[in-house]
């Protein structure tokens, strides 16, 4: 793990826009974990000021109100927090009327257009004994400042039906950008199947992080996991298994679609990944034309890799590809399609360059810019296509071309990577994993000669080779995907591992109310 080196950011990263102590969120150098952190907050905000000594209470009185002019997204938030408090007194979100001020005891969101310096993501968060103003100037800020919010009220606020549940907030101000505008989370359901549920409920959790994208693995050796209408059998016999000969599954268009409306409601955007020419067993099995015998490829449920790879050169599948790029461009309203391209062993290098080639073009034509793992970056790329980097190879190319990468450094943020020797779930090829792995590095030091600018963000994938159930991957996911979320959203110099650890500490009960089935990692000190 020598070369992921810890830095202190320059002082230019910090963007506030007020000059606001950070000392409550920053332990003293040197000093052990705090037993009670002034706020338990992740990530951690840009810039911190408390005083816990008085609050703001939420109770019968307690009103959520939004400006006369409030849009549907600033609405649906609003409403999404009044449900979140169980408010008793009032019964709906209230709309003031023109130039009315908010009432005492209202908790009051607000779209500023002046705030410009608070980007698309970043939101001010102030607390009076009287009221509490979430401000921002879009309306993903303002959801995220309902997430911030969420979390400086104590853990029952995640279940209502908590007894003595009292809804208190600590007076003070927040004011919080991302650091990075990509922090996202790959799902794979291609080597186990999870059902439109189960997704759903990691977007829940991505979006109580801060994570803004979804990246699902929908194809893989061992199946295919999305309706394409005009390659039925894809899904038909191709998405009828998995790792170990299980049923599999697959999602139709409209299911899928759903699943995109549904993590867009919460800020999240789905990114979806065909992997292609390698990983492709499943479609070779479903079309023998994609092959290069013309002879259809049994079914896979092991998990070696590198087997597979379309025959590139036929027309058949340049068609193939042109469909399956149309379809899911067609489908998914996010700007990106991600094609895979990793671990291709069965063709020459020349073929797999100019196969790779081919594949942007169409994904270009149908008006979405293309990801790819590291792999891809060997080819003659557009700077708007987005490598991610997953292992030491050729990504650094790419940034000197004038592209973005995405950090998936398989040794920090790989989630079904085993947290130690005895976790029995996951894998161990690449590291084992503990929290402070997840957490303790530096985007902008992982690759010698990739500088900040270059980088688009962090992304915690989640292979599923040997996670069978949703409590499967909620344990290697939890809490480290909490880690990777302030690695990408919190300015350098609100980070440090004694406070994210006692912060983390804090969101036990919050997580157990939430049923998450967590990994209780030794190095955290838990709060009971
Ligand atoms: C590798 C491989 C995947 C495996 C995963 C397991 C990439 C990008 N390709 O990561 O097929 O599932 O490791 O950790």
């Amino acid at each position: 793990m020598a070369p992921y080196v810890r830095r202190r950011a320059p002082r230019a990263l910090l963007l506030l826009p007020t000059a606001i102590a950070l000392s409550a969120c920053r332990p003293p150098a040197g000093a052990r974990a705090p037993r009670a952190p002034a706020h338990a907050v992740i990530p951690a905000p840009a810039g911190v000021r408390l005083d816990p000594s008085a609050s703001f209470d939420v109770d019968s009185r307690t009103a959520v109100v939004i400006d006369a002019q409030a849009g549907a997204e600033e609405e649906e938030i609003a409403r999404d927090l009044h449900a979140l408090l169980a408010l008793t007194g009032s019964r709906a979100v209230r709309r003031l009327a023109a130039g009315e001020a908010p009432p005492p005891h209202a908790v009051h969101l607000r779209l500023d257009p002046q705030r410009t310096p608070l980007g698309a993501e970043g939101y001010e968060l102030t607390v009076t004994p009287e009221r509490v103003t979430l401000a921002a100037h879009a309306p993903a800020g303002l959801f995220y400042a309902v997430q911030t919010m969420r979390q400086l009220l104590p853990p029952s606020v995640e279940h209502r039906a908590a007894i003595r549940r009292r809804l208190r907030l600590p007076t003070g101000q927040i004011v919080d950008t991302p650091r990075f505008p990509w922090r996202g989370a790959m799902l794979d359901v291609a080597r186990h199947f999870f059902g439109p549920a189960d997704v759903k409920r990691y977007v829940d959790l991505l979006a109580l992080y801060k994570l803004n994208r979804l990246h699902l693995h929908l194809a893989d050796d061992q199946g295919w996991r999305l309706e394409i209408r005009s390659w039925p059998n894809l899904t038909a016999h191709g998405g009828s298994t998995q790792v170990g000969g299980g049923a599999g599954g697959y999602y139709t268009q409209a299911e899928y679609a759903d699943l995109v409306a549904y993590a867009r409601s919460r800020h999240v955007t789905v990114v979806p990944e065909i992997e292609m020419p390698g990983h492709t067993n499943a479609a070779l099995a479903s079309y023998p034309t994609l092959t290069c015998d013309g002879v259809a490829r049994p079914l896979y449920t092991g998990t070696e890799v590198g087997f597979s790879t379309l025959c590139v050169e036929r027309d058949t599948v340049l068609g193939f590809v042109e469909d399956v790029v149309r379809e899911i461009a067609e489908l998914t309203p996010g700007e990106y399609v991600h094609v895979g391209g990793d671990e291709v062993e069965k063709l020459t290098h020349e073929q797999y360059l100019r196969f790779v080639e081919r594949v942007q073009g169409i994904v270009r034509q149908h008006g979405k810019q293309m990801i790819g793992w590291g792999e891809i970056a060997a080819a003659n790329l557009l700077p708007s296509t987005v490598v991610q980097h997953w292992k030491p190879d050729s990504a650094r190319l790419h940034a000197a071309r004038g592209g973005r990468l995405i950090l998936s450094p398989a040794t920090r943020t790989y989630l079904d990577m085993k947290y130690d020797s005895t976790t029995v779930l996951g894998l161990t090829w690449a590291a084992v994993i503990e929290v402070r792995d997840a957490y303790a590095w530096e985007p902008a030091a992982l690759i010698p000669g990739v500088p900040e600018r270059a980088i688009l963000g962090v992304e915690a994938p989640l292979w599923s080779e040997t996670l069978v159930r949703r409590s499967d991957f909620e344990f290697m996911a939890f809490p480290r995907l909490a880690a990777i979320a302030e690695v990408g959203w919190s300015p350098p110099a609100a980070r440090d591992w004694q406070g994210f650890s006692a912060r983390l500490g804090a969101h036990g009960p919050r997580l157990s109310a939430l049923g998450v089935n967590f990994y209780r990692s030794p190095q955290v000190p838990w709060a009971r």
